[in-house]
């Protein structure tokens, strides 16, 4: 019976090999909304005495919106015209999100935002394989260093070839923009890559930018809207302490915890 040629070790990647896991922040390296991002918001409101005071459930609603500083302005439009129409609105709200990251970059290097189950084996993973890991992220740039520093270490930073945050781009998810200055900082092909996003905005994004994407849902995502993702799951999991991978749509991991090995069979259903 013929079998099918493997390509031998050495052999160079194809080029719809996987090369790159390009990683979200927010929801999927780490719980950063409820645990970081909400109440800092809420810390600088305090401090500048508006009176404003962001419940979790409608936090959540909010999310909807990409980028903290358009979060403010479209609350304070809709929720509060008279702080709209001052005439120093968007230094107010500029100099508003400034100690709102002041106050998150805090909150994370107290280590107030734990990452996710099973993100600190996968980057391994992906490291000993030779694979490159990069983020594309709508936050902050100081939120991402701050998070990675307080997780990973003073060289936490190093574990990603490329980070593209926050106001480095002109649009925020859902355009792809984050994830096309990504792809060209790499220097590689949507199809050589694979995202990993929580959020439904975040899902159009990397499609959008043609790239294959895996979800890994929360309490605050699961439910939303994930159409184009090649698999739902309730996150990466982990073997110890037991804590595994669910399929909330798509195909499952092959085992109790998703590996390189999932991500690889993913992406390659993904670009055949
Ligand atoms: C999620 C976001 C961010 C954060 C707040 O980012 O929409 O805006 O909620 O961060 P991700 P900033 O793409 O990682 O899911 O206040 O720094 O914008
Ligand atoms: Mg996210």
């Amino acid at each position: 019976m013929p079998t099918t040629p493997t390509a031998p070790a050495d052999a160079a990647p194809t080029p719809v090999d996987l090369r790159a896991v390009i990683f979200d922040v927010d929801g999927t390296l780490a719980d950063t909304e409820l645990n970081g991002h909400l109440p800092a918001f809420n810390q600088a409101f305090a401090e500048a005495g508006l009176g404003w005071h962001w419940s979790a459930p409608e936090y959540l609603r909010l999310l909807a919106i990409a980028g903290g500083k358009e979060r403010m302005i479209h609350y304070a439009r809709t929720q509060h015209p008279d702080v709209a129409a001052r005439a120093d609105f968007a230094e107010f709200i500029t100099h508003l999100h400034q100690e709102k990251t002041r106050h998150y970059a805090a909150r994370a290097a107290a280590g107030a935002t734990p990452l996710r189950p099973g993100i600190r084996r996968l980057l391994d993973e992906i490291a000993d394989a030779g694979l490159t890991a990069a983020i594309a992220t709508t936050t902050t740039l100081a939120n991402v260093h701050a998070l990675l520093r307080a997780q990973l270490g003073a060289g936490g930073e190093k574990r990603f070839a490329v980070i593209g945050a926050g106001d480095s781009v002109a649009r925020k998810k859902p355009a792809p923009d984050i994830y096309q200055w990504v792809l060209a900082e790499l220097g590689l092909s949507s199809e050589a890559c694979l995202a990993i996003e929580d959020s439904a905005i975040g899902v159009a994004a990397a499609r959008a930018a043609g790239l294959p994407v895996v979800v890994t849902a929360h309490a605050g995502s699961i439910g939303e809207d994930f159409s184009g993702a090649r698999t739902v799951l309730d996150g990466l999991g982990d073997p110890a302490p037991s804590e595994g991978a669910r399929a909330l749509a798509g195909t499952p991991p092959a085992d109790h915890a998703v590996t390189l090995a999932d991500l690889r069979r993913w992406h390659a259903e993904s670009v055949r």
